[in-house]
């Protein structure tokens, strides 16, 4: 398949994007190497074992509520989809190789808050991010399209600020708090409602959410740092 084909009618800014240097990882987050955002995320490489390092960040305010975004109809995965705050990836450069205290993940969210959110850095200072554990998981479908999906070593990053958010649209389309009951009720009726949820934040909230979130305070004594949970 020729990358014209596969990117045909595709965003200019998003394919680009698509030039990005991921780290590969084996199934224990050792590195093993590095490959473009395209070559990690074709459904062809996934379904041969091919596994990359990304974030996702949970981003609360100071009443307790989380910030969601929709992504940009942009997107080349998963267009128009309800997910957590922010998601990413760690790209192949030493400051974000950096694995002590997980400090390179940490700097790949603070970067794409404020790409994705306009967030400036001032207001998510690293040493704010709780890291609290990583998920392994697959992603295969995306409605009307075979060609791409994730297989990720996810980690986890609390942070709980007031932040200023100018969302950039080829990013995100819209964004919104919710509360608990928000979220339960969004989810709840999201398919009788045509609303599309990202797989990886579903499996975040059927799994592993509403105990952390009700835990914010104390968030630290959540961590569970040498776990992968296979999912
Ligand atoms: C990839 O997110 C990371 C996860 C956890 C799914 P993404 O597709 O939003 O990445 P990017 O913003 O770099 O396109
Ligand atoms: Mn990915």
């Amino acid at each position: 398949m020729s990358s014209v084909s596969i990117f045909s009618g595709m965003d200019e800014i998003q394919v680009k994007l698509m030039e990005e240097e991921c780290i590969l990882v084996d199934k224990d987050d050792n590195k093993i190497g590095h490959a473009s955002k395209k070559t990690c995320h074709l459904l062809e490489n996934i379904n041969k074992g091919m596994l990359h390092r990304a974030f996702s960040v949970f981003l609360f305010n100071t009443k307790g509520e989380l910030l969601l975004q929709q992504r940009a109809s942009e997107k080349i995965t998963f267009p128009d989809h309800f997910t957590n705050t922010c998601c990413s990836h760690p790209l192949n450069f030493p400051h974000e190789l950096d694995e002590t205290d997980a400090i390179g993940v940490k700097r790949a969210a603070q970067r794409k808050l404020k790409h994705e959110l306009g967030v400036e850095p001032e207001q998510v200072p690293l040493e704010d991010f709780h890291y609290l554990t990583r998920i392994l998981y697959k992603a295969e479908n995306i409605p009307k399209d075979n060609t791409w999906g994730e297989h990720e070593i996810d980690y986890i990053l609390f942070i709980q600020r007031d932040v200023d958010v100018v969302v950039n649209p080829n990013e995100v389309k819209s964004y919104r708090y919710v509360t608990q009951q928000e979220l339960k009720d969004l989810i709840d009726t999201a398919d009788s409602n045509g609303i599309l949820v990202t797989p990886w934040f579903k499996l975040i909230v059927e799994n592993f959410l509403y105990p952390w979130w009700n835990k914010l305070d104390h968030i630290e004594t959540q961590a569970d740092r040498d776990t992968i949970h296979r999912m």
